[in-house]
């Protein structure tokens, strides 16, 4: 059989699916796996059990990022594709973990067919690409391209005050493989879509051009505590009135921006968090995102203004921290036109998009030619245990995974077949 019309094997890709599925399960057919706990090691190890199966060597650098490899007749650098495992607190079974299995159903689909490469062929999985709990997210890719420290990295404190590296050892995938790793031939990405676009429109695969621009921004504010009876409306330095102003105005801020500007407040804490006592500390997080820059940028200068205006009128103090920050990443156009292609071959409709959603890919695509694959997300839900893409989207997208790496890998057919 040649690649030209190698097809995966549905029924193994939907079965690893539901098996990794079942590591950290959650009620509602989601998992929690956030990164670097026990659920997080578990899922680690079953899936470098079956690249070991499949006859890749597995390696797992210092920041716990692993990748198996296929050999190819040459030896020059791999042609990669993956993502990552770890989810977040109410992940679905997609959310990365459809980029790694697909990418372990390519290199099974070619050991089935006896089919080699000249050019090795890569699968990774990426540490802590959620940042749910280490920020900032795409970690593992980050510290794999050279474009985080190592050393930063491993004393990054979640926000459970426990830090990377003694999480990292504490599951045992503190490894040594050396990062930066050197960059790969070209890394193509496989991924649910997280939103609604294709689902709405009745399309199969997505071409991702870019993905937009990121920025988290941890905010505490100090104010007093005082008795919620007592205390005068004006004499009080209230935190919690503050956060809940912040809530509302980034709400507003992105319905006046308009566009593709979003915003959220997703964590929050008061402190001392009870019913009768003004609070005096409230922590939380603000999560702002645009495809364009410039606008990215007016938004955080906004978010800025607003609470320079809340420490003069409640007089309370607010500390920044910048959790992530990146601007948007395009993709390389010729990467962006093969998945295109063989989408069109394989029958199946396309349309160019960005990504809303963060990825390992845009840390790659500064190292090598980079692309990513989406499928289909049922009503857009992701981060969320009712995320899912129906069985022929998975396949499809699995396929032109499949067509593409085999066309940038450069497949030999088994001796004896024509070429
Ligand atoms: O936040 C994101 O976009 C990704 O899920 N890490
Ligand atoms: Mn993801
Ligand atoms: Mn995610």
């Amino acid at each position: 059989m040649t690649a030209s019309v190698l097809q995966i094997n549905a029924e193994r890709l939907h079965r690893r699916i539901a098996d990794l599925g079942a590591v950290g399960a959650i009620e509602g057919g989601g998992c929690a796996r956030l990164a670097l706990t026990d659920a997080d090691r578990a899922g680690r190890d079953l899936v470098c059990g079956w690249m070991r199966e499949l006859g890749l060597s597995v390696s797992v650098d210092a920041i716990g990022n692993a990748v198996g490899v296929r050999a190819g007749r040459g030896n020059g650098p791999a042609v990669m594709t993956g993502s990552h495992i770890d989810t977040v607190r109410t992940g679905g079974r997609y959310d990365g973990n459809l980029g790694v299995l697909a990418g372990l159903e390519v290199i099974a689909s070619l050991n089935d067919a006896g089919i080699e490469t000249e050019h090795p062929l890569a699968v990774a999985f990426f540490t802590n690409e959620e940042g749910a709990r280490f920020a900032p997210d795409m970690m593992g890719s980050l510290v794999f391209t050279g474009a985080l420290p190592l050393a930063e990295a491993l004393q990054t404190q979640g926000i459970d005050g426990s830090t990377v590296g003694a999480e990292l050892a504490r599951i045992g995938y503190a490894g040594s493989a050396p990062t930066p790793a050197a960059a790969p031939h070209a890394f193509v990405e496989l991924h649910v879509e997280q939103g609604p676009v294709l689902d709405r429109e009745g399309i199969e695969i997505g071409v991702v051009e870019s993905v937009q621009g990121i920025s988290w921004t941890e905010i505490e504010i100090l104010g007093t505590s005082n008795h919620a009876g007592t205390t005068p409306m004006a004499l009080r330095r209230d935190a919690g009135w503050a956060a809940g102003s912040i809530i509302n105005f980034v709400r507003e801020l992105a319905q006046e921006f308009g566009g593709d500007q979003v915003a959220t407040v997703g964590r929050i804490e008061f402190f001392p968090n009870l019913v009768n006592v003004v609070p005096n500390r409230a922590v939380l997080t603000v999560d702002l995102r645009n495809t364009d820059e410039a606008l990215l940028q007016r938004a955080e200068a906004q978010l800025a203004a607003h609470l320079d205006a809340l420490r003069d009128a409640e007089k309370v103090d607010i500390n920044t921290r910048t959790l992530a920050r990146f601007a948007p990443v395009p993709f390389a156009p010729a990467m962006c036109d093969r998945i295109e292609r063989h989408a069109r071959v394989q029958g199946l409709r396309t349309r160019r998009m960005p990504s809303g959603a963060g990825h390992d890919a845009q840390m790659l695509a500064a190292v090598c030619p980079t692309a990513m694959i989406f499928v289909p997300s049922v009503d857009g839900i992701s981060h969320n245990v009712r995320e899912f893409t129906h069985p022929q989207h998975i396949e499809a997208g699995a396929n032109v995974l499949l067509a593409v790496l085999c066309e940038l890998a450069g497949t030999v057919p088994p001796a004896g077949e024509p070429a």
